[in-house]
């Protein structure tokens, strides 16, 4: 079975999941960037391939975001061609009930941890974010792979590789694998900082099963251009597109990472008052705030800034206390923002090496220890 007629096959089986035994469902994170897309895909499509017992399991790829946010993904569409059509999003399938049946495992690519009893049924990770303490419930440590290299995609093609299964790696799965190593690595660019000698490797691995000639620093342009594809999206769109949650005991905050290219200077700019964000904040369950990271590549030199918006002011003086720390290493250089608003901080982040890979366990850190002044 190809990797389109597998997941029609899918699809097609959610009304009839009861005839199985047990779903495997193959989690990317809430973020749904591209090697996490790609990594739950590719990963149940291989799993699929290589299971024995196939009218007994059902590997499902999911994908854990709604459709009308994975629709501002471009450049997930575009590398998916027609095969975008056939995702399923976490709201298509009932983990409760098959929970309570006994029905359900998960494994997660791209993230190691679910805030919930889900948790406890993950039976395998692979992920390249740097482990959250106590974080996993899993014992089996040989069903960990957690490494911090450049993509998601590195470890699962490398997983499949080394696999010893009859699994047959085609141009069409290697062709999949290498779009977001090219894209998490910026084509491998050292200014960026995002590359291991792994992520060259399986790329050279990869590159030895791909039939068809694509020349890859077109492939790494075409995907750049469209991530940083904005035509038609809202401030909310800008900040919905790849966001993650941090909340704490009294904190609730969200870090959105705006499309490649769009500064967070200009999405400030786009704010005549604060209604967008306000609306963006409250779909997001309420969040008490937004942190904005944006990253610019020109000429292999690259620029980041970090901003936020926090809606109550109380909230507002220990955040920007706590992000400029030196501890925290990411140099920051306060800005001048082009509206009156004493709510929103824009910074340049001088630590271009500092992804939200990075900052979001600082953040984690702040939001578990948070206590408003006001509260005794
Ligand atoms: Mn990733």
């Amino acid at each position: 079975m190809n990797f389109t007629d597998y997941l029609i096959y899918v699809k097609s089986q959610l009304n009839n999941l009861v005839k199985f035994r047990l779903i495997r469902i193959v989690l990317g994170n809430e973020a749904c960037d591209l090697d996490s897309a790609i990594s739950a895909c590719v990963y149940a499509y291989f799993l699929h391939s290589t299971c024995q017992s196939k009218d007994e399991i059902l590997h499902v790829p999911i994908l854990n975001t709604q459709p009308s946010v994975f629709r501002l993904r471009n450049e997930i569409h575009w590398l998916l061609k027609e095969n975008h059509s056939n995702m399923i999003f976490i709201d298509d399938i009932d983990l409760n009930y098959l929970y309570d049946k006994n029905k359900l495992e998960i494994i997660l690519v791209d993230h190691h941890c679910l805030y919930s009893k889900f948790n406890k049924i993950v039976t395998q990770i692979i992920d390249h974010h740097p482990l959250k303490e106590n974080s996993i419930a899993l014992q089996d440590s040989s069903k960990i792979k957690i490494e911090l290299v450049g993509s998601c995609c590195t470890l699962i093609a490398e997983e499949i590789l080394t696999s010893n299964t009859n699994f047959q790696m085609t141009n069409e799965i290697a062709y999949l694998l290498t779009g977001p190593i090219l894209f998490d690595t910026f084509n491998f660019s050292p200014s960026a900082g995002r590359t291991t000698e792994k992520d060259k490797q399986i790329y050279e691995q990869l590159l030895t099963y791909r039939t068809l000639p694509v020349d890859d620093s077109t492939l790494f342009k075409d995907l750049k251009q469209c991530a940083s594809t904005t035509t038609g999206m809202s401030v909310q769109d800008l900040l919905q597109k790849d966001v993650k949650q941090v909340s704490g005991p009294n904190i609730r905050l969200v870090i959105s990472s705006l499309p490649s290219e769009y500064t967070v200077e200009k999405l400030i700019g786009q704010l005549k008052t604060m209604k967008d964000i306000d609306e963006f904040l409250s779909n997001n369950d309420n969040a008490d705030g937004v942190i904005m990271l944006s990253l610019e590549t020109t000429n292999d030199e690259t620029k980041r800034q970090l901003g936020f918006y926090i809606k109550k002011y109380e909230h507002m003086l220990p955040i920007n206390e706590y992000i400029q720390r030196g501890e925290h290493n990411l140099n920051l250089r306060e800005r001048g923002i082009p509206i009156n608003q004493a709510r929103i901080k824009l910074f340049e982040q001088r630590n271009v090496q500092a992804s939200r890979k990075q900052i979001l366990p600082l953040i984690e850190n702040f939001a578990k220890d948070f206590a408003p002044q006001n509260s005794s």
